[in-house]
Order: C-alpha cells, then structure tokens, then sequence
C-alpha cells in the first residue's frame, strides 16, 4: 500500500515536472483556429482580385494549392479580399461575375470556415458604368438596393458578417463625398443599406467597418454617434469593426480594447477585420518581436471585450501581401514569410488565443 502511494506521490511530482517545463500555453502543433476559444472566428483576407492582377503570379486562391492548404488549417472565417466588390463581382451594369466568390464561398463551407462578406456600400473600387453613369436619384438608389439584393441574398445564410458600410467617414469625422451613394442620395443611404442586406440575410450580423478607428478620436466619435442613431431608430446595424492596418511608425494599438469597448456598450458586436503590421525595410529580429506585441495586443483588444467575436488578419503571408505595392518603403507585415514558414507574430498569436478564457456568448 505503501509503496502504491510513493509511486503515485512520484508520477504526480513527475507530471508536476513536466507541467513546469511546458511552454505556458501548450499551443504545441495546433492552428490558430484550433488554439482559439470556440466563440472567436480566426480569419484571413483571402487573396485575388485588386492588387493581384498586376502582380507577376496567377490568381492566388484558385492556383496556389499549398496556400489553399493553410488557409484551410489556420483559418475558421474568410474575407474575400476584392472578390466581392463592386467592380469585380459587378463589372457591367447588368452582369454579375459570381464564380470567384461562390468558389470562395464553397471552400469555407468545406472546411468549416465562416466567410465575411466586403462590401457593399463604398467609394473605392466600383465599376466605371457605375462611377461614370448618369443617373437619376432613383435610378441610383435603384441600383444600390438591386446590388444588395442580389449579392447578399445568393450568399443568404452562407455569411456570418458583412460589412455593409465600408469607410464612410473620412479624418475629420465627415461623410466622404467621394462616396456615390452618399454624395448623391445623401447620408440617410447608410440606413437603408442595412436595412435592405438584413432582409436579403436576416441571420447575417450588419457591420460598419473602417481604419483609422484603432486610437480615440474624431472619426470613433463619428461612428459611435452614428451607431447610437442607428439603433435608436431600429435600423438592423450589429456591430463595428476595425480594420487595424497597422505601422511600426505610429505604435502599437493600446486603446484598441476601450474604443471596442464603446461599442460594445451599445450591445453591437465587435471585430478586428483586416489586421497587418507594415515596418521599414530591412527586417531585422529587433522589428520582428516588435511587429509581434502590435499582433498581441490588437488581439488582446479583441479578447477583452465580451461581443468581438471576429478576429481576422489581412493575408497571412507576405507573398501576396497588399502592402509592398501600396508602401513601397515598407514589407513583412503578415504573420508568415513567402514560403509560409511562420514569424514570432504568428507563434504570439497562437500562444495569446491557447491562453485565452474560453467563453460563451
Ligand atoms: O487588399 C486589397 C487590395 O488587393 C486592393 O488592391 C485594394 C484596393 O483598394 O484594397 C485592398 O483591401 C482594402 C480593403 O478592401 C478595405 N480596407 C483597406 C484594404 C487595404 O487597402
């Protein structure tokens, strides 16, 4: 009896042990959608469209297997990154080009993934019949309201979130006019945007997303009042997300939890919804362990605030990147290299979302 008891005391000290030598999040091989607590959708942009076409590689997501591969193991949610915009999902005024975002669409609900749909309502990437046309008011809004019919209504039940207004602010707070729905019908259009994706998807969570809403200021005060007004008149808006496009010039997010939180007051859910870390060029590792506290700290953001339930990165790996060709000073933004090994940012994350508590919501 003796001796059962001294080699249980032993196995115990042993396994004691062994638990002190574990990393402290014991992430070992897991994905980041296998670390993360159940309630927290980890996503990625998924590439094509947009900057891609002029790059000297074919169409990321339909050519590139072992990209389709990761994307399938990390990931629980996908964001078309153009393939659902305007221009390219309506190229001409009476065609819709469907087949790129249903085969997104299709692979998400394969693997388990939830998708996010981009976007309905924003001044960027429209079509030329659409920005060059004239048109009357009702004929735009006309257009407006048959667009959203038609895209959110053939992905009804197949989007956990869109985001229906995209940018609609500029810095100073104010409608931007470079916005053809807003310039021309006025910013009453916003409403009835929502209004009309919640009866082509009842079930789709309606959200406002922008940048440039990671730090107090004019533009947060912009869009907390105009959330306030929306849910005072019933309009079916569900949450507020920002899109976090980070730079190591500016630091790092530290009020991204208390600008959630403010939404969140309000009962609207919460999202980080394009997250991506540019720094300078050259990389060094001083830059890497630096870009890796942004990463854990946007994603603390996120964990500290009961309603955010989405947590989605910009592409994973710097090969297909979006910010080289927009900042061509800086690079290295995303949580993996060219050949998808992975970066300090990428094992800080799966560490932070393996500790994290696991929630109901
Ligand atoms: O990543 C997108 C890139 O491929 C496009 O060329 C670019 C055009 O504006 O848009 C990028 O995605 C943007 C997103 O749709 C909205 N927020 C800013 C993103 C980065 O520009």
């Amino acid at each position: 009896m003796r001796k059962a008891l001294r080699a249980a005391v032993a196995v115990l000290a042993t396994a004691a042990l062994v638990a002190t030598a574990a990393p402290p999040a014991s992430a070992g091989g897991k994905s980041l959608r296998d670390a993360a607590p159940r309630y927290l959708k980890i996503g990625t942009a998924v590439a094509g469209g947009g900057h891609h076409v002029d790059q000297p590689y074919p169409d990321p997501f339909p050519n590139d297997r072992k990209y389709r591969q990761v994307l399938a193991r990390e990931f629980s949610s996908a964001s078309p990154e153009n393939q659902m915009k305007w221009e390219f999902i309506h190229p001409e005024r009476h065609r819709y080009n469907f087949g790129p975002a249903d085969a997104i669409v299709a692979f998400a609900r394969r693997h388990g993934q939830v998708v996010r749909g981009h976007t309905l309502l924003w001044h960027s990437q429209n079509p030329a019949w659409l920005e060059e046309g004239t048109f009357t008011k009702a004929e735009l809004r006309r257009i407006l309201k048959e667009h959203i019919f038609t895209v959110v209504g053939r992905y009804r039940g197949k989007i956990q979130q869109w985001d229906v207004a995209n940018e609609i602010f500029n810095e100073n707070g104010e409608y931007r006019q470079e916005n053809i729905f807003i310039r021309e019908l006025g910013p009453g259009i916003v409403a009835d945007a929502f209004r009309w994706a919640h009866q082509a998807d009842p079930r789709a969570q309606l959200f406002l997303n922008d940048y440039g809403v990671e730090w107090p200021g004019v533009k947060v005060d912009a869009y907390h009042a105009l959330a306030s007004e929306l849910l005072a008149a019933r309009v079916p808006l569900h949450g507020f997300a920002s899109q976090a496009h980070l730079s190591m010039r500016y630091g790092a997010p530290d009020q991204l939890a208390a600008v959630l939180q403010r939404f969140d007051d309000l009962g609207l859910h919460t999202a980080i919804t394009e997250l991506d870390v540019r720094m300078d060029l050259p990389v060094t590792d001083e830059k890497l362990a630096t870009q890796a506290v942004y990463y854990r700290t946007a994603l603390d953001a996120c964990l500290a605030v009961d309603g955010c339930n989405s947590f989605t990165i910009w592409g994973f790996t710097d090969k297909y990147s979006w910010v080289p060709v927009f900042f061509p000073a800086e690079g290295a933004a995303t949580v993996m290299w060219d050949d998808f090994s992975r970066k300090p940012a990428y094992h800080t994350l799966r560490d932070t979302l393996a500790a994290a508590p696991r929630r109901h919501h």
